[in-house]
């Protein structure tokens, strides 16, 4: 059977109330999140999706790249205006990251974990990273948010470039099987949907336990790179919006802000 077209997704029945009633697919693009941007400016409804099968310059944060060959993953974006403070951005990095989480437990029955700040691991490789990026918008309550997901889901391993294969995985080969595309994509946006009204819904604490308990770092020992210095320690504690609480190996607590991690990496005990 031939793959299918994640352009499909349109006509795909969705039980969601606010995510994907608008989706805009394009073959190719250079960032997914630039086209949402141009949509959100024209005014685009709350939960309006971009969607394409390749980009030409995909990125992550600090400038990284976002690497996906084309047609053999889910790179999405999603404008969102839930009215929240900015200093409240972290929580839409949770809203993407459980519905990631979600749908790769589900697909793979392989339990997936969260790498704080914004990498979803199977069996402890990368399978989707998430990109918010937030502006503020005129006479609102809050700015306006895209959340960009990367998901690899049909990539094999001799497609990833060499610097990240050992790091990466795809729903494929965590399930060893073939995983559809455009299922994966009905179960992320019918995910999203769901921790999305949480969100809006005020039920923050809710989303906190969620992504907590999703947490492949508490309790771990990790190494973590922040404005070019490494720490290494055990994860005490973590929330979305006040950071990571890292034990360091001289006994001090040190807090860490998401944006500003360059690298975390769990470490043998
Ligand atoms: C992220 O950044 O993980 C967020 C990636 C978000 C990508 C989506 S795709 C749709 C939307 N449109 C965009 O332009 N972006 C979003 P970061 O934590 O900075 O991780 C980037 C790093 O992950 C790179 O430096 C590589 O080491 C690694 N990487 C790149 N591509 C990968 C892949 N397909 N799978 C696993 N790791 C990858």
């Amino acid at each position: 059977m031939g793959e299918t077209s994640l352009r499909m997704l349109k006509k795909v029945r969705m039980v969601t109330e606010r995510i994907g009633h608008d989706i805009l697919w394009v073959r190719r693009t250079e960032s997914t999140n630039d086209l949402a941007w141009r949509e959100a400016d024209r005014g685009c409804a709350d939960g309006t999706i971009v969607l394409a099968e390749e980009q030409t310059a995909g990125r992550g944060r600090l400038g990284r790249p976002w690497f996906c060959p084309p047609e053999k993953g889910i790179l999405a974006s999603v404008v969102l205006r839930p009215g929240l403070p900015a200093d409240r951005a972290p929580l839409v990095t949770v809203c993407g990251a459980l519905a990631v989480r979600d749908v790769a437990t589900a697909l793979t029955a392989v339990p997936a974990g969260i790498r704080w700040p914004n990498d979803v691991l199977l069996g402890g490789r990368k399978v989707a990273g998430v990109l918010v990026e937030s502006r503020p918008q005129a006479g609102e309550a809050g700015p306006v948010f895209v959340l960009g997901i990367g998901l690899n889901v049909n990539v094999k391993e001799s497609e990833f470039p060499e610097a990240i294969r050992e790091e990466a995985t795809s729903l494929d080969l965590a399930a060893r099987r073939r995983v559809d595309r455009l299922e994966a994509a009905r179960a992320l946006v019918e995910a999203l949907d769901g921790w999305y009204l949480r969100l809006r819904g005020g039920r923050t604490e809710e989303l906190a336990s969620a992504w907590r308990e999703a947490s492949a770092i508490l309790r771990k020992r990790v190494e973590v790179t922040v404005g070019g210095e490494t720490h290494r320690g055990t994860v005490e504690d973590l929330d979305p919006c006040e950071g990571v609480f890292l034990r360091l190996d001289r006994g001090q607590i040190l807090r860490l802000r998401g944006e500003h991690v360059e690298r975390l990496r769990l470490v043998d005990a």
